[in-house]
């Protein structure tokens, strides 16, 4: 059973085991918390993205689908990089984002890490609304079942991100 917390922070100032990136799928790099991350990391990070896109995903990495690197200078040991959808208005996507989670904590779970960041996926540049990615976010981590991740943190980068997680958490736990 992992615990599910809620910070806010930048993550990439967290020393957990795996630090989650909200990536494209040419894992090129980018804005948000991609470049950020890419930053703080280093250019290790890209070239670690640049072989993995040449071998393992030379159509890129699907959206929802999770793929780890190393976390080059930052406190984590592990960035999983993993792809969220761009919101389009249709009100279906919610499973394809919940995938995002459940992928990257089995990657997780796979490579060994304890402990798992994430941000909120798709609700920056990919324009998904805040309250339905954090309820997603808080819904799916809460039914998750890892076998070696035993806390999940759920990273807000302001004052309104984590109030919104704040409010899930509290609907969904009861
Ligand atoms: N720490 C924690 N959260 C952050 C940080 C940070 N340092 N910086 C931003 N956020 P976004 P997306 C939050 O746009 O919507 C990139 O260009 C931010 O406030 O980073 O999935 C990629 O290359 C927001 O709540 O990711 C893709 O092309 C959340 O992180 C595309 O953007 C996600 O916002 C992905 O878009």
């Amino acid at each position: 059973m992992a615990t599910v917390e809620i910070i806010q922070a930048d993550i990439t100032t967290l020393t957990v085991d795996a630090v989650v990136n909200a990536a494209n799928s040419a894992l090129a790099g980018g804005g948000g918390v991609d470049g950020a991350i890419h930053r703080a990391a280093g250019p290790i990070l890209d070239q670690e993205c640049r072989t993995i896109r040449q071998t393992r995903y030379r159509s890129g990495l699907p959206t929802g689908a999770a793929v780890a690197t190393s976390a080059g200078n930052m406190p984590a040991k592990w960035v999983i990089h993993t792809v969220g959808p761009v919101w389009d208005n249709s009100g279906t996507q919610d499973g394809l984002l919940g995938t995002c989670y459940t992928n990257s904590i089995n990657v997780a779970d796979e490579i060994g890490a304890t402990s798992i960041a994430f941000p909120t996926i798709s609700a920056g540049v990919f324009a998904y609304p805040l309250e339905r990615a954090t309820r997603v976010a808080v819904e799916t981590c809460l039914n998750a079942r890892p076998d070696v991740v035993r806390t999940i943190l759920l990273v807000a980068f302001s004052a309104k991100a984590e109030r919104a997680y704040n409010k899930a958490l509290k609907e969904l736990k009861g």
